[in-house]
């Protein structure tokens, strides 16, 4: 915690160190109390800032909670007047361009509540050490472009922790006196600090292998807490599939002999990418079939996919700082997204990644936390771990990918991998290598790196019958956002179709990737026989707001027409979309809410198709979220947009009962259970079957209770207990009271099925959900230390559940203030991500606007860390 204004890091000043770091030789020695560190670094000046003769600058490393015990340059202990310790670290005067500094630390991770550098979840010792965790550790020069090869020796109680586990590869072990033992890891690959990682603990694992391409077996190794050993099984195989793509679809192959993943229960984030030694929050790898969801198998899958193929892109080429993070996390997210894709129905990930896009990055791109790509400044670095630099980056290097073409892409990024294999490296040297392969010129492409906010894109047309020629005007925009007031033009690749009356395509390939480069665009389409709809943004081609002024019965025809599967399902959410915002005013007039008839044909001509496509036909099933259609509206009227919402549903509900009926008894899977793509998609839409069948009738709501106790696996038995908790029907209330009990019961020692009991209650818009919320987090099930916990029902509850985050005159905004002023204190990283929802404030009227500012000063008031001063602070502004 800090009293005075946190430090703004800008990219402009970056500098390399002035010291390299040649080998880092650790002794961490565990203990229930005080733990030891000693590290031995073999330093060297950084000859580029140092000419023989000069003095040699002094040697600044990174420290935080350390108590420092003593410190040895070459051997020889330093005095009391040879080293400083400041707020920052420890300083000392190198003694000459090369040499040992040996340090010896204590540390208490049993008291560390962050989950940043060496702590403890369950009893055993972990580290997450992104982005600047190390330092918490021992005294380093904690930034990425500092790498340096590592070796590790862990000591601690032999009976405790009989598994003592870091980077790279064992090399030694042997037992000390007093029931302890050690064991010696070494790690050839020069990696920064970030990467580093250790785990001691009583655990079990499976292990597999796989064979490389060129015929190198490697160990595969998943550790859990014995209680977890029989849920390893799905991360196993989706670890070797990715092995495998990654060859195939980059040509890269794994490195080390061992690949171990640990699960954790208590973690700030999903994974972490640590050299050969993964790190899992325990719900992003453990998945059996009574107590995961598809969803959940499916996250696993893309998250051990992620994890992995960050140890090229990310470990094998690292970040020179921190300002490039999308250099590896935007192109790993797309990594995975591809894989995710080739593995199950590319349609459906993609609609996925776009509703997350457009529902939550958007969003972000509006706030006052909006950032570039690369960002050019920051407090606190661990908040710009965001769907910016995630998602939207993912979506800049799949325009990559779509400007080049898929070959031009490989040759690219076979180039960037060559040529900066051990290196540090910038976003700008990824877009040369993409420039260098391919030929094609990316200046104005930079752009998307370095402007913040969602670029806007409007269209209009022109058709000539007489000349067959066809025009789109396109124009561009991107609204203002902090320190960008305005922008220069984007180079947007947006992927074009034209369909004729009867709804085939007419260009000859299907599809032209038109390249927008100027504010104001004209583009011409020759030989076009008739007046075609355009099919624009396929398959969401860039990341953009795009606006084409449509009939509704344009928006019906493509969705029932449109080649691309994409651009379908965008067509029926564009449909419901403006059925529900005429329905806004209706109800904030106090009139009647009509559903428009095009939208009924629309679903009926949907619901009446034969499926073809089980996940295709759930994603159009599925109505636009709260939280989407708040991202579009200014100001959100977040009651009106609940009604409609509701009122659209239900009108769905009873018109189509028969089809839902029909589509939930058509959608039954025989035998046991499999996560494969097929079944998951049977089982997608019979529950969102379900849920409509539970809205129209009684009879609904009681199949739903019979799926709910017939269920043979977590997918349809969690569906049925939502599907009760948020109906509306008097007869269901009594019977989601029994089944979240059964619920609780039967899984109650199952962290992660009790992560899913509580978000289901967090998000239930009933009546007296901040009381049910309050009453939850005195519930034995609930634990304030884990994050998890606090995402699942804090979380869910301030992001998820509008109607009750917003009701009770400023009660929820009070609640979400006191919780995140109390754990700020305990950790700061979760306590920034918690506020977002009180950072939208200018979004809403007036009334609540002043509410949700009257709680962000109140937090201003208190003695803040970094994370949330720079959170607070620039919603503030
Ligand atoms: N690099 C990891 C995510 C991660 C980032 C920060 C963390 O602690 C602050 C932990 C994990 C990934 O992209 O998976
Ligand atoms: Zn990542």
């Amino acid at each position: 915690m800090k009293d005075a204004q946190p430090r703004t890091i800008y990219l402009k000043d970056y500098r390399a160190p002035d010291y390299w770091i040649d080998r880092t030789d650790l002794k961490v020695d565990l203990h229930e109390g005080q733990s030891r560190v000693e590290a031995t670094l073999s330093l060297r000046v950084n000859e580029a800032h140092w000419t023989p003769g000069q003095p040699l600058p002094p040697l600044e490393l990174q420290g935080s909670e350390l108590v420092l015990e003593g410190a040895w340059v070459d051997g020889v202990a330093l005095g009391a007047d040879e080293y400083q310790l400041t707020e920052q670290g420890l300083v000392i005067q190198a003694p000459s361009a090369r040499f040992e500094l040996r340090t010896r630390c204590r540390i208490e991770p049993q008291n560390n509540t962050s989950l940043e550098g060496l702590y403890k979840s369950n009893g055993m010792f972990c580290t997450q050490c992104e982005a600047e965790g190390f330092r918490k550790i021992t005294y380093y020069l904690d930034r990425p472009d500092v790498m340096s090869v590592f070796s590790c020796r862990i000591s601690a109680d032999q009976i405790r922790y009989p598994v003592l586990l870091s980077n790279g590869n064992e090399i030694d072990r042997g037992v000390l006196e007093e029931g302890r033992h050690w064991v010696q890891w070494h790690d050839p690959f020069p990696k920064p600090a970030y990467l580093f990682a250790l785990v001691a603990g009583d655990l079990q694992h499976v292990s597999d292998q796989f064979v490389t391409r060129s015929g190198r077996t490697v160990t595969l190794q998943l550790y859990t807490e014995p209680r977890n050993i029989g849920k390893c099984d799905h991360a196993i195989d989706s670890l070797k599939r990715a092995m495998r793509w990654d060859e195939e679809v980059y040509g890269r192959e794994y490195d080390l002999d061992i690949f171990m993943i640990v699960a954790v229960d208590h973690f700030n984030m999903g994974a972490m990418e640590n050299k050969g030694l993964n790190i899992f929050n325990s719900s992003c790898v453990l998945a059996s079939a009574d107590t995961a969801t598809d969803a959940s198998f499916q996250r696993i899958e893309a998250i051990v996919a992620h994890e992995y193929f960050h140890n090229w892109s990310g470990n094998r080429v690292t970040c020179r700082d921190w300002f490039q993070l999308s250099l590896k996390e935007g192109f790993t997210v797309f990594r995975d997204a591809e894989f995710s894709a080739d593995m199950n129905s590319r349609a459906v990930k993609r609609i996925e990644d776009v509703s997350l896009l457009r529902t939550a990055q958007f969003a972000e791109d509006a706030g006052p936390m909006a950032h570039p790509v690369r960002p050019d400044s920051y407090m606190e670095i661990s908040n710009f771990y965001t769907l910016t630099v995630y998602e939207k980056g993912a979506e800049v290097v799949r325009m990559i990918h779509r400007l080049l073409g898929a070959e031009a892409f490989r040759r690219g990024s076979d180039l960037y991998f060559e040529r900066h294999d051990g290196q540090a490296v910038t976003v700008e040297d990824f877009v040369r290598a993409m420039e260098e392969a391919s030929g094609i010129d990316l200046t104005q492409f930079r752009r998307w790196y370095e402007q913040a906010g969602t670029p806007r894109v409007t269209v209009s047309d022109s058709y000539d019958s007489a000349s067959g020629r066809y025009s789109l005007h396109f124009s561009q925009s991107c609204p203002a956002t902090p320190g960008q007031v305005s922008k220069l033009p984007f180079h947007i690749p947006i992927a074009v179709g034209l369909l004729d009356a009867e709804g085939h395509d007419l260009l000859p390939d299907s599809t032209r990737l038109v390249e927008l480069t100027e504010a104001q665009q004209t583009v011409h389409f020759e030989a076009i026989s008739e007046r075609p709809v355009p099919s624009l943004l396929r398959g969401f081609s860039a990341p953009v707001k795009l606006s084409y002024d449509y009939s509704d019965a344009q928006l019906a025809f493509l969705m029932a027409n449109d080649s691309d599967a994409f651009n379908r399902w965008d067509a029926s959410q564009q449909l419901c979309v403006r059925v529900l915002q005429r329905m806004v005013p209706q109800y904030l007039e106090g009139t009647p809410l009509k559903v428009d008839g095009v939208l009924t044909e629309a679903f009926s001509a949907l619901l009446r198709a034969p499926v073809s496509d089980p996940a295709a036909l759930e994603t159009m099933l599925v109505l636009p979220a709260e939280a989407y259609l708040a991202e579009i509206s200014e100001p959100v009227e977040v009651e009106a947009i609940h009604a409609a919402r509701e009122a659209l549903a239900n009108h769905l509900a009873e018109r189509f009962a028969p089809e839902f009926e029909h589509l939930y008894r058509d959608s039954q899977l025989e035998g046991a259970y499999q996560p494969t793509a097929e079944h998951m998609a049977l089982r997608s839409l019979k529950n969102a079957a379900l849920g409509y069948l539970a809205r129209g009738s009684d009879a609904g709501v009681e199949l739903a209770h019979q799926q709910y106790r017939a269920a043979n696996n977590m997918t349809d038995r969690f569906r049925a207990l939502a599907t009760l908790v948020h109906c509306e029907r008097g007869s269901a209330r009594a019977l989601a009271k029994s089944c979240l009990q059964d619920f609780y019961d039967n899984f109650k020692n199952d962290p992660q099925v009790i992560e899913l009991w509580l978000s289901v209650q967090a998000s239930c818009q009933r009546d007296g959900a901040l009381e049910r919320v309050q009453a939850l987090m005195a519930h034995e099930a609930f634990d304030a230390g884990n994050p998890n916990k606090l995402r699942s029902l804090i979380g869910v509850f301030c992001s998820q559940n509008s109607i009750g985050f917003h009701s009770g005159e400023g009660a929820g905004y009070r609640f979400l203030a006191d919780q995140v002023i109390e754990l700020d204190q305990r950790n700061p990283q979760i306590a920034s991500r918690l506020v977002t929802p009180l950072t939208r404030l200018r979004k809403y009227p007036a009334a609540r606007q002043q509410q949700m500012r009257e709680q962000l000063q109140r937090i201003f008031t208190h003695s803040l860390s970094p994370d949330l001063y720079e959170v607070v602070s620039k919603s503030l502004q």
